[in-house]
């Protein structure tokens, strides 16, 4: 409850109502991240890399409301080095491709890359810096990996309207180093069917969205079968 209106409220609420160290945090870091609790259920966002990685970065509400589960099915790397770290950065990547056009990390509590985010504390990282708080893509010493996570992230949220919101944003995979590597958009792939101002989505185009996303999880041998469902 007392999230929700925290929510509801603008970001300098959020600062007010929060009560934590910002010690080693920039002057103007806003505090720690809220957990979104009311994100809407059966929203699934994702971003497909189609070039020297393929593969998608899922984002689902979880059907309680509360995080977003995030599956990482991506292949590839050879070309570069890592480790590799992702984030979800602000903008979505520019007409013409270039990955610096995303501009830096979704950051709505502006905390800033320093301290390095710390994932025993993930209310305190930045709230786009997904590998940051779980886990980033390991170094591939030039031989093709292919690399799956999953995992529940609190503070992204598939809700529009908020600072936390991770649509129409994009992903950006860094080289060792920082370099920008790869990016993709973040898109809508499923609405969600229980929103107060519902949108009817027909059976065969949600069967399409969800036909992509797991013929690209498991690498493209159930297209037939999900499409005869
Ligand atoms: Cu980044």
């Amino acid at each position: 409850m007392q999230f929700k209106s925290i929510i509801a409220s603008s970001i300098i609420a959020v600062a007010a109502v929060s009560a934590q160290t910002t010690t080693g945090f920039p002057a103007n870091y806003l505090g720690s991240a809220a957990v979104i609790n009311d994100n809407p259920v059966g929203t699934t966002y994702s971003a497909t890399f189609d070039g020297n990685v393929t593969g998608t970065i899922t984002f689902t509400a979880n059907t309680n409301g509360t995080g977003v589960t995030v599956d990482v099915a991506l292949k590839g790397f050879k070309d570069a080095t890592g480790p590799f770290n992702y984030h979800v950065h602000d903008q979505p990547v520019p007409a013409d491709g270039n990955c610096n056009g995303t501009l830096a990390h979704l950051d709505p509590y502006q905390r800033g890359q320093t301290p390095a985010c710390d994932k025993t504390a993930p209310e305190t990282c930045e709230v786009g810096d997904l590998s940051g708080k779980h886990n980033a893509i390991p170094n591939t010493n030039g031989s093709l990996i292919e690399f799956h996570d999953s995992y529940v992230d609190n503070y992204i949220s598939t809700k529009s309207g908020i600072g936390a919101f991770i649509g129409n944003r994009s992903v950006v995979i860094h080289k060792a180093g920082g370099g920008r590597y790869l990016c993709a958009n973040i898109t809508l792939s499923t609405s969600a069917s229980n929103t107060s101002t519902p949108v009817f989505q027909n059976d065969e185009s949600a069967a399409s969205s969800f036909g992509v996303s797991s013929a690209l999880a498991l690498g493209g041998m159930l297209v037939a079968a999900v499409f005869a469902l």
